[in-house]
């Protein structure tokens, strides 16, 4: 009796040995929406590569790239959830979960790109990494999203009334459908995946993007007109499930944090020749580029959206103050 408990012990002994060594090298897996060659899909696939070779394979990563794993609302609920472990996110959706993040959601907020990193360098991006930790996600490194414009396909936009009574598609964030409301539009959020289709058939007059996402997805190909309104900023992240980064080693994490940083580094320079290449190729295939020559009737249009979102979070004034300030 006691030799065959100490044998059946034994047995269990030895499953658990085998289980925690298994246990130990990690198999991630990552989301994306965009497609093969796009900045964020490099950089993504970099990570991956980096990730093996830094933590010497005891970290590795699958990517899932064309959003083939769910919307990306979807998508952040699974890394946040664990369910996935890494995901590139635009702040855009993170903003309706966490209130810090949704700060760069409102309309021009920052005055340009390298205005937006400064402050995501600073205190500013301690606050807002700091809000998104506490809903489950931790910002390993911010990529560049470039400035998003409106684009329609009827004519081109250079004032507020211009907008008046189009429907624009929005990604889901009650800032933008805000904007987009105070502008005399109609907004229609809407997932990414079915913009094209509801450019097409005309479900939506129009909607609003960066020069790669507006080439990427062939929206300029039904929506000719690009109007360099910029009104929008949004950063985004390389993000993570936080259980899963707050479990590594300070080994571990470090060897995790250089390969994003280093990941990030390579997206912003393919997003600066991206930018170039895509507006140079739709304006070859026939697009119609208009500067808007005054946005000050624009963002004064703004006022009510800011206010609706100062007054749901009253703490969060001193964050948007320190944007303003920022130089
Ligand atoms: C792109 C962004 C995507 C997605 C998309 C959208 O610029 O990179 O993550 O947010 O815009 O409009 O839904």
């Amino acid at each position: 009796m006691y030799q065959k408990l100490t044998a059946s012990l034994f047995g269990v002994a030895t499953a658990v040995t085998v289980l925690s060594s298994a246990a130990m090298a990690e198999n991630w897996r990552g989301w994306n929406i965009h497609v093969d060659g796009y900045p964020n899909t490099v950089a993504m696939d970099k990570f991956a590569e980096l990730l093996a070779e830094k933590t010497g394979g005891e970290i590795t990563l699958q990517m899932f790239h064309g959003g083939t794993l769910g919307s990306q609302p979807d998508a952040i609920e699974q890394v946040r959830l664990g369910g996935l472990e890494v995901g590139n996110f635009n702040l855009g959706p993170i903003g309706p979960i966490a209130p810090e993040a949704n700060v760069v959601s409102l309309p021009f907020i920052f005055k340009d790109v390298p205005h937006m990193f400064r402050v995501l360098n600073g205190e500013g991006g301690e606050m807002i990494s700091a809000g998104m930790e506490a809903k489950g996600l931790i910002p390993l490194a911010w990529y560049d999203a470039g400035a998003r414009s409106f684009y329609n396909g009827g004519k081109p936009i250079n004032t507020p009334a211009d907008v008046a009574g189009m429907k624009v598609r929005v990604m889901n964030n009650d800032l933008y459908s805000g904007m987009i409301a105070e502008l005399g539009g109609n907004p229609s959020p809407m997932a990414f995946a079915e913009v094209y289709q509801a450019l097409k058939t005309g479900v939506v007059d129009g909607a609003e993007n960066n020069w790669p996402s507006y080439e990427s997805t062939g929206h300029f190909e039904v929506a000719g007109y690009y109007s360099l309104s910029q009104h929008l900023i949004i950063p985004e992240c390389l993000c993570i499930n936080a259980d899963s980064y707050n479990g590594l080693s300070d080994e571990m994490k470090a060897a995790v944090k250089e390969a994003a940083m280093e990941s990030a580094e390579l997206q912003h320079s393919l997003w600066a020749e991206r930018e170039e290449a895509s507006r140079a190729k739709v304006e070859s295939g026939g697009v119609v580029t208009n500067e808007i020559a005054d946005k000050a009737p624009f963002q004064a249009a703004m006022g009510p959206v800011y206010e609706g979102y100062l007054s749901s979070n009253p703490d969060l004034r001193p964050l948007v103050e320190l944007i303003q300030a920022t130089d």
